[in-house]
């Protein structure tokens, strides 16, 4: 299958291989034909959503140390930041967002995949109003939502006013209009197709209206006592079950702290790094369409421990870019 790519293979053995395929497929062209390899990231710069600018850094930090990224053919198609006015923070997001999606859905729709990288989460408004419109001729989008948090207040249940507390709630419709309704007036996820994983704190407004929709959530303590692996086999079942694909949502809070301490909120007692990623290779069987990760805090951080491991993500990550398949 062309989008298994293995890791740290020769670049060129790979490309051969490639290009092999497309001259089976008769889709063979001897121009131009290198861009379809890279993997596209849109960043976002912005922490206007978690009141804290910390955050917002990571896309410029990756994008000025590209050596880090050396492993992945990748190309920056944007890097989004929020204006300074007005003071509202709901009229600035939502024009960030606006701003983020559009260029998600044209990125999605030429491309068929991309990552997205914050940014503080409530970037995922953006992105994944984006992607689900970019999709929907061809049905729903599902999500994964890995958090250590639920992430889906609405102002009326938010004791802080942060945004990125929100993103969840506004792409399944509730909360502001100004974040709900990005692109398109209608919710971009239905809630049988979203499921959280690795939710260890939350506050009850927001847990209430997730299991009002019925949303599946699986809480740190269940995901300890089964493992990571089945876990996340089973809530990509279910996001993929009635969906023409999915994504993953991924905030870097929801690794233990002690081994990623380079983000904005840590909470205690979260996922292991390498078993999270060891957990990913379900999802060779069923490629998601899209990928973001956020919440990255360099100020936070340790000897780069967590960019380091944001980076082996977003190596992973690249590796379901299907770039070959799509010129079947
Ligand atoms: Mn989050």
């Amino acid at each position: 299958m062309p989008h298994m790519r293995p890791r740290n293979s020769p670049k060129d053995a790979r490309r051969v291989t490639q290009s092999f395929l497309l001259k089976k497929s008769g889709a063979w062209q001897p121009r131009g034909l290198w861009e379809d390899f890279m993997v596209p990231f849109v960043g976002i710069a912005s922490g206007l959503g978690a009141g804290d600018a910390g955050c917002g850094e990571a896309p410029l930090f990756l994008h000025q140390h590209s050596d880090l990224l050396k492993e992945i053919e990748h190309e920056w198609v944007d890097i989004f930041f929020a204006d300074d006015f007005p003071e509202d923070p709901y009229e600035r997001c939502s024009t960030l967002f606006q701003a983020i999606a559009k260029k998600v859905y044209q990125v999605h729709k030429s491309k068929g995949y991309l990552i997205s990288i914050g940014g503080d989460h409530s970037c995922a408004i953006g992105t994944w109003s984006g992607v689900a419109e970019a999709i929907r001729p061809s049905g729903d989008l599902g999500l994964l939502w890995i958090d250590a948090h639920m992430d889906s207040h609405t102002p009326e249940t938010s004791e802080s006013g942060n945004i990125h507390g929100m993103p969840l709630a506004a792409l399944l419709g509730y909360g502001d209009q100004r974040l709900t309704q990005i692109l398109t007036n209608r919710p971009k996820l239905l809630p049988q197709n979203v499921a959280l994983i690795g939710v260890r704190s939350y506050e009850s407004g927001e847990a209430a209206l997730l299991q009002r929709l019925g949303v599946r959530i699986y809480f740190m303590e269940e995901v300890k006592a089964r493992g990571i692996g089945e876990v996340m086999k089973e809530a990509m079942e279910i996001v993929s079950r009635n969906t023409a694909g999915y994504g993953v949502s991924f905030d870097l809070d929801s690794l233990d702290p002690r081994l990623s301490p380079g983000v904005g909120t840590p909470v205690p007692g979260g996922l292991d790094p390498e078993e999270l990623l060891a957990s990913f290779s379900c999802f060779y069987e069923h490629p998601p369409i899209a990928f973001e990760a956020v919440e990255y805090n360099l100020a936070l951080d340790r000897d780069l421990i967590t960019a380091k491991l944001l980076v082996r993500i977003l190596e992973r990550a690249s590796d379901f870019c299907p770039s070959a398949t799509l010129l079947y």
